[in-house]
C-alpha cells in the first residue's frame, strides 16, 4: 500500500497516544473501555460466524477481522437518529446499531427476507450490489435536508447519513453518481470508505494511482483519510464529519486505512491471489491489540474487566450456535414487510396474490 503520510491517527500501533493538530479524542476512559468491549465482541461474533459457516449452518459469511476499529469507531459517533447504509461486511456497524447477533445470522442462513426495522435501528443494510446504498443514502440524506430534518441549527434533532462501502466501490459509478449530488445539494452525508487494501482479488493500487482520498477534492467533497485500525482516531473524524453534515455544512469523504486480515468471504481463498507478505505487519497494527495495551497501560482495563469481557464474549458465542440453529423458517409472506415505511398498494396486491397462491398450494 502506499504510505501512510496524512493520515489521522490518535493512537499509534504500539497503543502510544498521538497528538495530532486538529484531531482529539473527547472519549472518556469509560467509553474507551465501552469501544473496547465492542470490538472484542464483535471479533468474536465474527469467528463465531465464519466456524458456523464451516459447519454448513450458514450459506456464507464475510469476516470483518481487522476492521473493528473502522467500524465500531465510526458506529459509535452515529447519533440514534442517524442513519446507516451499509454493506455485508459491517457486522460491527450492525452491532452498534442494536441488531442481536443471532439476528445477523439469519441473513447469511438463508431465513431472512427483509431488511431489518429501518424504524427502529435506522440501519438499511446488508447490501451486497456495490455502490448501489450509496445512491440510496444519498437519496435519504437529501431528503432528510429538504424536509427539515438536518441542517435547522437544532443540534438535538437535526440528522445525518452515512454510508459505507469499500476501496473496490469507488469505482462503482453509483459510488461517483452519489458524491455529485451529495456536493451539489450539500447533502448531510458522510461517504465511509474501508479501504481494506482488496476488492476480493483487486488491490486498492491497482484501482487508484492516489490515495483514494484525493478524489474528494474533485467532487467538491470534504475528504479526511483516517487510520482504520486506530478506534479513537475513527471516532473522532467520524463525529466531526457528521456534525458538520447534521448543522448543514455538507458531506465528507473519509478513508480509513485498513486491512482485511481474513477472506474475502468463506467462498474466497485469499492464498490465489496474495502472497501473505503484507500479513505480519497489519498483525502488528491490530486494532484490537493497541487499544488493549494503552488500556493495561493508563490501568484502565484491569484483569476482572478482561475475564469478564471473556467470559461474556465465551456465552456470546454460544448463544449465536444455539440461536443460530433455532432460526426459524420465516413465513413467505414476510417477504412484504420492512419494504417501505408506509403501506402500498401495489404491495398489498402481490401479498394477497401470493397469500392465495400460497393457500392453494396448502389444498
Ligand atoms: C455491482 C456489483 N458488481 C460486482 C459485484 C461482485 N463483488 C462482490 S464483492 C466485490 C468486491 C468489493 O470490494 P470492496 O468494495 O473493496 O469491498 P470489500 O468486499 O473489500 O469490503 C465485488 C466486485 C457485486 N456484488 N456488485
Amino acid at each position: 500500500m502506499d504510505g501512510f503520510d496524512s493520515v489521522v491517527q490518535l493512537l499509534d500501533s504500539t497503543g502510544s497516544p498521538v497528538i495530532d493538530s486538529h484531531y482529539s479524542s473527547a472519549l472518556d476512559n469509560s467509553s474507551l473501555l465501552a469501544l473496547y468491549r465492542d470490538m472484542v465482541l464483535v471479533r468474536k461474533l465474527d469467528e463465531q460466524a465464519t466456524a458456523l459457516q464451516r459447519q454448513g449452518e450458514l450459506g456464507l459469511w464475510a469476516p470483518l477481522i481487522g476492521q473493528e476499529a473502522a467500524q465500531i469507531g465510526s458506529g459509535r459517533a452515529l447519533a440514534q437518529r442517524d442513519y446507516a447504509f451499509a454493506t455485508y461486511r459491517e457486522h460491527g456497524v450492525a452491532w452498534c446499531r442494536g441488531i442481536d447477533p443471532v439476528d445477523m445470522l439469519r441473513f447469511w442462513r438463508g431465513t431472512m427476507h427483509q431488511a431489518w426495522d429501518a424504524n427502529l435501528h435506522r440501519l438499511y443494510g446488508y447490501q451486497v450490489i456495490i455502490g448501489a446504498h450509496a445512491l440510496h443514502a444519498t437519496g435519504y440524506a437529501m431528503g432528510a435536508y429538504l424536509s427539515g430534518r438536518s441542517g435547522t441549527g437544532n443540534s438535538e434533532t437535526d440528522q445525518a447519513v452515512v454510508a459505507y462501502f469499500g476501496d473496490g466501490a469507488m469505482s462503482e459509478g453509483d459510488v461517483n453518481e452519489s458524491f455529485v449530488f451529495a456536493a451539489t445539494y450539500q447533502a448531510p452525508i458522510v461517504f465511509f470508505c474501508q479501504n481494506n487494501q482488496w476488492a476480493i482479488s483487486e488491490p486498492t493500487k491497482r484501482q487508484s494511482r492516489i490515495p483514494l482520498v484525493q478524489r474528494a477534492e474533485g467532487f467538491g467533497l470534504r475528504g479526511i483519510r483516517v487510520d482504520g485500525n486506530d478506534v479513537i482516531a475513527c471516532h473522532a473524524v467520524t463525529a466531526e464529519a457528521l456534525d458538520r453534515a447534521r448543522s448543514g455544512g455538507g458531506p465528507t469523504l473519509i478513508e480509513a486505512v485498513t486491512y482485511r486480515m481474513g477472506a474475502h468471504t468463506t467462498s474466497d481463498d485469499p492464498t490465489k491471489y496474495r502472497d501473505g507478505s503484507d500479513d505480519e505487519l497489519w498483525r502488528s497494527r491490530d486494532p484490537i491489540d493497541r487499544l488493549r495495551i494503552y488500556l493495561r497501560a493508563n490501568e484502565v482495563l484491569n484483569d476482572t474487566f478482561q475475564s469478564d469481557l471473556d467470559a461474556e464474549a465465551t456465552s456470546l458465542a454460544e448463544r449465536m450456535r444455539i440461536g443460530c440453529r433455532e432460526l426459524p423458517d420465516p413465513d413467505p409472506l414476510s417477504m412484504f414487510e420492512n419494504v417501505y415505511c408506509a403501506p402500498d398498494a401495489r404491495l398489498d396486491e402481490q401479498r394477497s396474490e401470493l397469500k392465495s397462491i400460497l393457500a392453494k398450494m396448502g389444498d
